[in-house]
């Protein structure tokens, strides 16, 4: 059996990084590990190919070829699954869906032959033995969640290495909190599930012998949801970077990591350079109604802070919209951003995703106006807000172009820079860093709209804090793909900044 392993295209958002990854001439953040580790649980002998739609084009030699398309994706990849889809089935393939978009919403996909969700590790095995007696079923659902000690390496080399900025690989799934507008318990369960520490060394040994250096993202949900279990991981991976070079990491945490000496010191040691925080908002009312406790009663930007003295870089996501807001969240998530420092606030207008119990709850209500859109930056919610929809997104639209205006953002970047603490790592300067240097110099500080905060910034962290100038560079691209989303996503604007065409 001839399997195409397919990934639908994401659209341009806050997160495809699509502005920024111009820079370092990659063509997406990551690769679809889902896919990869479902193209490791299959026969051996089934010849496999990855056609990720965000770094490549299906072929039809590649519709000829197969005998079999497996789809993953999600909510936001909705449209190019659906022609993917279509193309796979008028090609005579047999086609397989699965993935966060399918297991949330597999009815709205008529020309799909077999669903087959949930966690992969529980379901496929059953969809391939029935395919092997002939009796396959249109629908297989998981009754309970995968044991991770269970999950195979998954099977990188199937793509092409040199397109991502990062790789990716998984600890743990699942999230001991609760917050109502989360999904990710609806979909993996509240009890964190971990592989073993071994599994782990394992696959980056892999990872290194394929010759990958570079950033791997832990895409665990809460890398620190088993705190006890995180503690043990961490001086392994400390170990395993003693004689490698080139390769950080990256995750999402809950901000009681600030709490924590201990986990923050390991983070750091074991080669943690970045963390996305789920903060969401600074007004109490608005985390005690979204149940977000771990974020209660603490001094939020004390938190970040301390993270940030740690030695890593804090990501944020924000939202506003909850029914607790009145019309001064928006200054007040303004003014709290700019205090963070933290240059990359995804902030988004609360949406009811499918599975939530905030879905149930506007259901209840009678405040559902729809689908969620899968996008969390876009001025759009699915759900009929107490402020009022104008209001909501008049604030917003106000909001997302303060923060990411020029001045705000650059005057952003430099409070962060003065509390971070940059690890000492071994430097691995590559070629296409340099460039990336460069190409900046040229778009932003030549040719972009920016370039009297770029060069303030440049020089300011040279003679100030020269150890974080890579990071300065870094983020400067980042506000570039960040404004540009926003302005095109949000605002509706054009400004005729440059095309980074390069
Ligand atoms: C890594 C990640 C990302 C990366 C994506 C990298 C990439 N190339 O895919 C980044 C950071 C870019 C990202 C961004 C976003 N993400 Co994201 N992301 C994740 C995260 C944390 C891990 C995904 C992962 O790799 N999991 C590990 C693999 C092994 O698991 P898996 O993909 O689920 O696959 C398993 C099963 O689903 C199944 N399976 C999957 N595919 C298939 C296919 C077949 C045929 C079969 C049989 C089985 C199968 O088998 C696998 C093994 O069990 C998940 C949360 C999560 N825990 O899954 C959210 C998640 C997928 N993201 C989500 C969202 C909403 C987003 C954003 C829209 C957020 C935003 N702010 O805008 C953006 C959109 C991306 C974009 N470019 O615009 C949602 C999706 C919800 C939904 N219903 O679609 C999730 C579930 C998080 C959540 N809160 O609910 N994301
Ligand atoms: S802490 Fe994050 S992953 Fe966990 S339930 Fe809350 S929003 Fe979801």
């Amino acid at each position: 059996m001839k399997v195409l392993l397919i990934y639908p295209r994401f659209p341009d958002t806050f997160w495809s990084f699509k502005h920024a990854l111009r820079f370092i001439r990659k063509s997406a953040f990551g690769p679809p590990l889902g896919l990869l580790t479902v193209a490791a649980m299959l026969p051996a002998e089934w010849p496999k190919r990855l056609v990720d739609l965000n770094v490549t084009d299906l072929r039809p030699a590649d519709l000829e070829w197969a005998d079999m398309a497996m789809v993953s994706g999600m909510g936001i990849q909705r449209e190019s699954a659906r022609e993917v889809i279509a193309r796979c089935k008028a090609a005579g393939l047999t086609a397989v869906a699965g993935g966060p978009l399918f297991t949330e919403e597999y009815e709205r996909f008529g020309e799909v032959d077999h669903f087959v969700l949930d966690e992969g590790e529980i379901t496929l095995p059953r969809f391939l033995a029935d395919l092997k007696r002939g009796t396959p079923q249109r629908v297989y659902r998981a009754d309970g969640f995968a044991d991770m000690r269970q999950s195979p390496v998954p099977l990188w080399e199937l793509a092409d290495m040199r397109r991502y900025a990062s790789m990716a690989v998984q600890f743990s799934r699942g999230c001991p909190f609760d917050c109502e507008f989360c999904n990710i318990t609806a979909l993996l369960g509240r009890m964190p599930r971990t592989k073993s520490t071994e599994q782990v060394v394992a696959e980056l040994d892999r990872l290194y012998s394929l010759g990958w250096r570079g950033s791997v993202f832990f895409v665990d949900d809460n890398l620190i949801g088993d705190r006890r279990a995180a503690k043990e991981l961490l001086p392994a991976l400390v170990e395993w970077r003693r004689d490698k070079v080139g390769v950080t990491f990256s995750t999402q945490v809950s901000i009681n990591l600030a709490d924590d000496e201990e986990l923050l010191r390991g983070m750091v040691e074991a080669g943690f350079t970045t963390v996305f925080v789920g903060i969401e908002t600074p007004c109490e009312e608005s985390l005690s109604e979204a149940h977000k406790a771990q974020n209660l009663r603490r001094d939020l930007l004390e938190s970040v802070r301390r993270i940030q003295r740690a030695g890593m870089h804090v990501e944020g996501g924000f939202i506003v919209g909850f029914d607790s807001d009145t019309p001064s969240i928006f200054r007040r998530q303004m003014e709290f951003i700019q205090q963070s420092g933290i240059a990359a606030a995804m902030v988004g207008l609360l949406q009811a995703p499918y599975g939530t119990r905030l879905y149930e709850r506007l259901k209840r209500e009678g405040r559902l106006t729809g689908e969620p859109s899968g996008n969390n930056v876009v001025d759009f919610t699915n759900i009929v807000p107490k402020m009022g929809l104008e209001v909501l997104r008049d604030g917003y639209r106000t909001l997302l172009k303060h923060i990411y205006s020029p001045a705000a953002y650059y005057e952003r970047v430099r409070t962060f820079l003065k509390e971070y603490c940059p690890p000492r790592l071994r430097v691995h300067l590559d070629w296409e860093s340099v460039l990336a240097f460069f190409r900046s110099v040229y778009y932003l500080g030549i040719r972009g709209a920016e370039r009297v905060h770029y060069w303030r910034l440049l020089l300011w962290t040279l003679f100030r804090r020269p150890r974080s100038f890579p990071m300065a560079v870094t983020l400067a691209i980042y506000g570039f793909h960040f404004r540009r989303v926003c302005e095109e996503q949000v605002l509706r604007m054009n400004r005729g900044l440059p095309q980074a065409s390069f």
